[in-house]
């Protein structure tokens, strides 16, 4: 699994949880998003449309709002994600992505290591399904072997929980490099820092996508603190300018 994720830049790992473990994160999540989020700081919370709380999009740092998100990220993934970094890891974020049906927005192509300000960016995102992920309701997208070229330039988006994407994505290396990675629930699927990636909008005008997010640093990356706090700074500022 190593060797195909230092190859590619992103792995799958189908079946990751099992059809009991995904019913139990979709109930966690439900109950969840009744009882904690509307008292979540709104910096955590984003929804497509502000004023309609069934377009809930993204919720941020789950593992510190709620133990039971910690225990399962600080279960199976952490240890898959030791063996592709091949260090030991600090688990950075676990977040909630949704797509909401006909008005989930595209995720726009960046990489995650723009976002992360490390040094060196040896970090990974896992991204697991919690139903069926298609073309239809915005599967991901990788551009295979991309972490092998370093950081792309990036720029704001517009996008709320992406709000800085690649700037010159969509050269014929890229789309011709692109898979799509549809999933069924309890797929994982796991990206370096520096791969590529995008997905569609939700175009279905009923399925949600529903999906879990883990991100994990190895030990050897230190965060350029300055970079960071700059960036989350510039983040929250363009958040709340939406609010
Ligand atoms: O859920 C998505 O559309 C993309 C998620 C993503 O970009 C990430 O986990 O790094």
């Amino acid at each position: 699994m190593r060797q195909n994720f230092l190859a590619d830049g992103f792995l799958a790992v189908p079946g990751f949880l099992n059809a009991e473990e995904v019913a139990a994160c979709l109930r966690k999540l439900n109950q969840f998003i009744e009882r904690e989020v509307p008292d979540l700081p709104p910096e955590h919370v984003f929804y497509e449309n502000k004023e309609d709380r069934s377009t809930l999009k993204q919720l941020q740092r789950l593992h510190e709002h709620d133990p039971w998100f910690g225990e399962l990220m600080n279960g199976k993934p952490r240890a898959l994600a030791e063996k592709l970094l091949g260090t030991e890891v600090i688990p950075q974020n676990m977040q909630f992505f949704n797509k909401p049906p006909g008005v989930g927005q595209p995720t726009p192509p960046h990489q995650d290591g723009y976002y992360f300000k490390l040094n060196p960016p040896e970090a990974l995102t896992m991204w697991l399904a919690l139903e069926e992920v298609d073309e239809e309701n915005g599967c991901v997208h990788y551009v295979r072997a991309s972490h092998k070229n370093g950081l792309r330039p990036h720029g704001p988006t517009g996008t709320l929980g992406f709000s800085q994407g690649m700037t010159d994505f969509g050269n014929a290396a890229d789309l011709s490099a692109e898979e799509a990675m549809p999933a069924s629930p309890g797929d994982l699927l796991a990206h370096h820092a520096l791969t590529i990636h995008r997905a569609d909008g939700n175009s279905s005008p009923s399925r949600t996508r529903q999906a879990l997010g883990f991100i994990f640093y190895s030990v050897n990356a230190e965060v350029d603190a300055r970079a960071q706090e700059d960036y989350r700074r510039e983040a929250e500022r363009q958040q709340r300018d939406r609010i």
